[in-house]
């Protein structure tokens, strides 16, 4: 998140003439001009890493005329499937003109791509019910590499990748009007950058230790490549574990939780000891406040098997934090103005119902419900959501909670909105050739649309239904290659993965490839003018250079999306066919006052 991204013309790297539409003729060898650019050819796109069975297979590639397509079995060599593609059509967002292969009655597990009469070959994919644990194990490393204060040093793909113990002077308390400086070991670098940030840190970790209740059966024996793994704690708690400790440490003594803990400015392009800025503890605010109350309110509930003195921490500090939200009912913002690094000031209505659904999900105390259904009885699940807005995972804790203690009417209300929001996601998936559910393009998205498999996994644990199963799988597959530029957007995973993520670590270590499994934000039009590229349609404006943060960053809460959406693909390998569809089960009432309604609306 460097603030000046100083892009120049040579370095634009989809289009053939910088700034201005290039004519047909100007296009270079191999590319094509599609929605007034000239593009490489997509080749085929795959979801290059694997599918599941039973789930929707799917390629889609450009033609001059044929539409058939084979599936080819790289063990024998022979034919296994054959098809004729859907198209010409146009693709939703990218407006490319395409074919949609369809070859999801392949079910055989085994290696495959798919060619066309063309000749062209898409990357080599897995089908089988394991297809995508490798690429968790990654995702789950990426997470690792991102912790602060300890020595990494692991191999992957036969390179080194390491980093010593950093920020672990302490940082100054001058901006919370204390004396002194406090210890704020531990915890994840944010993103790119090696700042920590409560607000995000803590929805981060939440999808974690969501993944964790949401699908025990699958996690309680997984292992990752982690110090912690072989001991009686589920790793990927473990891994939430590290964070979890660092939000602990930014509460103040009235409650309250640091907003976050940074220099005054982003680092340089160093390794993180090399980095000796000195950091400071902002002042607190209570959107981070309500944050931190939700993510460990959830973890005491989590953790009470595994360790009950740490869930008891947890819950001790998150009733604190609660407390200091009762007695501040009007927002409090952190004073950001001595510096220039993340500002994660989201909204200030949803935290607080995050906080106050965990707590009581955990406790089950009458007075968070009462509070909590006073504040969502006019709620509905958000279509699509961000770190800004953490309500549908306080919204699915609450419905999760099988309590007759809850307002049915409530009950009713939002498990309808669920299941239109999840239907509505599905429709996305099958009207994008790409599979992508959302229509969304601004800075992180390919956060947000792993971020649908919650709302996918949620409703699908109510209604069991196949089609949010391939939805979910579809979310995943597009972050793998199933997308507009055939390219994997994860380091170091599926097909011509992303190679200069803005990610420090990976621009200032020796490795010629970037850490692995690190998703990246992905394309939109963010700040195009800056970068000469305002006739390119969002979807299809990316780069794949480090500079450009806001492309291609990685952070935290876009991985632990993207964990989620794996384990949860992984996890849930059966729907049910024979299930109504949500719409005529349930019937969406109108909400008192008129407001509300789900889908489509988005943040
Ligand atoms: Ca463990
Ligand atoms: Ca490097
Ligand atoms: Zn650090």
């Amino acid at each position: 998140m460097l603030m000046a991204a100083g892009v120049t013309c040579a370095a634009i790297v989809l289009i053939g003439a910088c700034g201005n539409k290039p004519s047909t003729d100007a296009c270079g060898a191999g590319e094509r001009f599609e929605a007034g650019m000239c593009l490489k050819d997509l080749g085929v796109a795959v979801n290059g890493v694997g599918m599941l069975e039973k789930r929707q297979k799917r390629a889609v590639f450009m033609s001059d005329g044929s539409a058939d397509f084979q599936v080819i079995e790289v063990a024998s060599g022979q034919e296994v499937y054959s098809g004729t593609a859907v198209g010409p059509q146009t693709a939703r967002d990218t407006e490319q003109t395409v074919y949609l292969a369809d070859f999801s009655e392949l079910t055989k597990p085994g290696h495959y791509y798919v060619q066309t009469s063309s000749g062209k070959k898409s990357a080599v994919f897995e089908i089988g019910s394991k297809a995508l644990e490798s690429a968790l194990d990654a995702a789950m490393l990426g997470m690792y590499g991102q912790r602060c204060g300890v020595d990494i040093d692991y191999q992957y793909n036969g390179a080194r990748y390491a980093h010593r113990e950093c920020h672990l002077d302490e940082a100054s308390l001058v901006d919370v009007g204390e004396a002194g400086t406090r210890e704020d070991h531990g915890g994840w670098h944010d993103a790119g950058d090696y700042g920590k940030y409560v607000v995000n840190g803590a929805f981060a970790v939440a999808f974690l230790v969501a993944a964790y209740e949401h699908f025990p059966d699958y996690l309680r024996n997984r292992e990752f490549a982690m110090p912690e793994s072989g001991d009686a704690t589920p790793d990927i708690l473990d891994e939430a574990r590290v964070e979890l400790e660092w939000i602990l440490k930014t509460q103040l003594d009235d409650g309250s939780f640091s907003h976050k803990v940074t220099a005054r400015n982003f680092e340089p392009e160093v390794m993180p000891e090399r980095d000796r800025q000195a950091r400071f503890f902002y002042s607190p605010s209570t959107a981070a406040t309500g944050d931190a109350v939700g993510a460990l309110a959830q973890a005491a509930r989590v953790f009470q098997e595994f360790d009950e003195e740490f869930a008891e921490t947890c819950l001790r500090a998150a009733q604190k934090g609660q407390a200091f939200l009762d007695e501040h009912p009007m927002p409090i913002t952190s004073n950001q103005d001595s510096g220039g690094t993340g500002m994660y000031t989201g909204d200030e209505v949803t935290p607080r119902i995050w906080a106050l659904a965990e707590l009581w999900a955990t406790t089950l105390e009458p007075g968070y419900l009462l509070d909590l259904e006073n504040r969502i009885k006019s709620e509905a699940f958000d279509f699509e959501f961000d770190w800004s807005r953490p309500k549908n995972l306080g919204l699915a804790a609450y419905l999760r909670t099988n309590s007759d203690a809850r307002n049915p009417e409530i009950v009713a209300r939002l498990t309808a909105t669920l299941a239109k929001t999840a239907q509505n996601l599905y429709a996305g998936s099958q009207k994008d050739v790409y599979g992508r559910a959302s229509e969304s393009y601004y800075w992180g998205t390919n956060g947000i649309v792993c971020r649908t498999a919650f709302n996918l996994a949620v409703a699908n644990e109510l209604f069991g239904h196949t089609d949010f199963l391939d939805a979910m799988s579809l979310q995943v597959g597009h972050m793998f290659g199933l997308n507009g530029f055939g390219r994997s957007y994860v380091t170091q995973l599926g097909p011509n993965p992303v190679i200069s993520p803005h990610h420090r670590p990976s621009q200032a270590d020796a490795a010629g490839d970037p850490w692995p499994g690190l998703l990246i934000g992905g394309p939109h039009d963010q700040g195009s003018e800056e970068r000469g590229t305002s006739n390119v349609v969002p979807a299809l404006d990316w780069q794949d250079k480090a500079s450009n943060y806001f492309h291609n960053e990685i952070a935290i809460n876009w991985n632990t999306a993207l964990i989620y959406a794996l384990v949860a693909t992984l996890a849930t390998k059966d729907g049910q066919t024979d299930s109504c569809w949500p719409d005529d089960c349930y019937t969406i009432a109108e909400s008192p006052d008129g407001a509300g309604g789900a889908g489509g609306g988005g943040n």
